[in-house]
């Protein structure tokens, strides 16, 4: 969801937007608005374009802060970042701010360990986060109409079902620590151990296609699936 936006300038087939004395420009580079006072384009509310995921993408951001509050110094990133050490952030963020879509903090690089999905909003402090966070990941997925399958077996056999929603407890479901394989159709799911959304987690995306739980010693121990949705704040 975005929120703080005044209005969309559509000039060339390109795109621009206002936010109080800022603009944003579809490259992301920021542009002086005066420069932009002569463009009589078609004007939109961005009020009609708040659920478009595909612009929402395009001006996501994430600014971390190594000191709680938002205090200290800061860097903003754009795009997923493997390695924060190469940004000489790495194991330093303790606050953080988020425009657009979800980001995934992971506390390994390479988008490993364990991790936290944070939502549009301010951050000012971490959790089990603070000070750990090794690598990004932007959410481009339209989280709308999630949907998984999974499977009693590996390699997508036996049993199925598809889900749709978060389901706090898979024993309702006839899936409770039976789960071996599964595939991504629609969104973001997480996956725990625990009922209720407890418990080790992962995360898992549109497209993904996961064919042996025993490789990562997940199999048989799924019990509860949560579906990312667009209002969760912090995962
Ligand atoms: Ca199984």
């Amino acid at each position: 969801m975005l929120t703080g936006f005044r209005c969309l300038v559509v000039a060339n087939n390109d795109w621009m937007l206002l936010v109080d004395n800022i603009s944003l420009s579809h490259g992301g580079s920021e542009i002086n608005f005066a420069a932009f006072q002569g463009v009589h384009k078609s004007l939109h509310c961005l009020r009609d374009l708040v659920n478009d995921t595909h612009l929402s993408i395009k001006m996501s951001k994430i600014i971390l802060y190594d000191e709680t509050d938002f205090n200290g110094s800061h860097k903003e990133f754009v795009d997923n970042i493997s390695d924060l050490g190469t940004e000489i952030f790495s194991d330093t963020a303790r606050s953080l701010k988020v425009q657009g879509q979800h980001w995934v903090a992971y506390t390994k690089t390479n988008f490993q360990g364990k991790f936290k999905v944070f939502g549009q909003g301010d951050h000012g402090s971490l959790g089990d986060m603070d000070q750990k966070i090794r690598s990004l990941r932007l959410v481009q997925e339209a989280l709308k109409d999630p949907e998984i399958i999974l499977y009693e077996d590996v390699g997508y056999k036996g049993r199925s079902r598809s889900i749709e929603e978060t389901v706090n407890d898979l024993t309702r479901a006839g899936f409770d620590n039976l789960v071996s394989s599964h595939k991504v159709k629609q969104g973001v799911w997480i996956l725990c151990q625990g009922k209720n959304q407890t418990g080790e987690r992962l995360i898992t995306f549109k497209g993904d296609e996961w064919r042996n739980y025993v490789d990562f010693s997940w199999n048989d121990k799924l019990s509860s699936i949560k579906a990312l949705q667009t209002s969760d704040l912090e995962v």
